[in-house]
């Protein structure tokens, strides 16, 4: 959770210095989420992301030399460059990509979990999304094929509350997104999305559902957006008091922490040494990042497709 959050804000300093190109969502204060649900998975399991997508990808063992360069656009990174923060992917650790488009993993989670299957692995995937996506009608779709099938795929929808300046009760009539599952005959269930530990032990749950045949579970993280929807939002349709309050009231590394040190599970010092280790990690990142070649123009066509057939990589 550290690594995420102190990865974040350096991104978001280098952002507002003019360091990076595009469009930059950041995923602070959700970062129990995907950490909770990944420490529940293997390298060989899937995921799929959002256009917030830093957190699921460092959650689920991605490197951040070749994240930060990809943030930056440098040949380096993850997809030499040509992607940038909304589309990083490692599928050497089973990260499907982030995407911008949203809603857009659904149907790349299911087809992973039908591939899982078809293979005879008990591999499982698992779909992170936000509380506007979940009103795209691949939801339904994915779901209920997902459901029919006994997929092995866990659905996370991460109810932050916003779809960029649309507050979720605008656009939904059901109290819980996790009331949905109903319909489509799966368990659905509310997590505590600041709370690291909430999140582990029901995803534990459903992963493990999932990985012995008993098909997918949709879990609803209740969260708050604690940053603007991009890093350079104005937030004309929030109070700056209100998000103040909730990063001060339920801020989940403070939580961890405190509880980390009441049940004497790690001390202050501990804590203090583990930060010190991130930060020189992403010192070294953005060092790399800063120092990698751009890619050159000739570069723009290559890797557009996959050539020769299909391509296990
Ligand atoms: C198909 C599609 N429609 C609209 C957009 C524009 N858009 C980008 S992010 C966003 C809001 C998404 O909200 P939510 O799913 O709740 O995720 P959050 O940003 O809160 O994490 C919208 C409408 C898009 N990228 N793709």
């Amino acid at each position: 959770m550290t690594r995420i959050r102190l990865f974040e804000e350096k991104v978001n300093e280098l952002f507002l210095k003019g360091e990076i190109p595009g469009f930059v969502h950041l995923y602070i204060g959700e970062e129990a989420i995907a950490t909770g649900v990944c420490q529940n998975l293997r390298n060989s399991d899937y995921i799929t992301s959002t256009h917030r997508g830093h957190g699921h990808t460092i959650a689920k063992g991605a490197q951040l030399k070749p994240m930060m360069a990809e943030i930056f656009g440098k040949r380096t990174g993850y997809c030499k460059g040509k992607g940038g923060s909304m589309h990083i992917a490692d599928f050497s650790v089973g990260m499907l990509g982030a995407n911008g488009v949203v809603g857009g993993g659904y149907t790349l989670a299911a087809g992973a979990a039908l591939a899982c299957k078809m293979q005879g692995r008990d591999d499982v995937a698992v779909c992170f999304f936000g509380d506007g996506a979940s009103n795209r009608g691949t939801f339904h779709e994915a779901v209920n094929m997902a459901a029919a099938w006994k997929l092995p795929v866990v659905f996370v929808c991460e109810n932050n509350q916003w779809a960029s300046t649309t507050p979720y009760r605008t656009t939904t009539a059901v109290e819980n997104i996790a009331d949905r599952s109903v319909g489509y005959g799966i368990p659905g269930e509310i997590v505590d999305g600041n709370d690291v530990f909430d999140v582990y032990e029901k995803a534990a749950r459903a992963v493990e559902r999932a990985r012995t045949g008993g098909g997918p579970t949709l879990l609803e993280a209740k969260t708050y957006r604690i940053k603007g929807h991009f890093v350079g939002d104005p937030e004309l349709y929030r109070s700056r008091e209100e998000v103040q309050r909730m990063m001060k009231e339920n801020d989940p590394i403070t939580r961890l922490k405190e509880r980390v040190i009441a049940e004497k599970r790690l001390s202050e010092k501990e804590l203090a040494q583990i930060e010190a280790q991130v930060e020189a990690e992403i010192r070294e990142a953005e060092q790399f990042a800063v120092e990698s070649p751009f890619p050159e123009p000739h570069e723009l066509y290559e890797d557009l497709y996959v050539e020769g057939g299909v391509s296990n990589a």
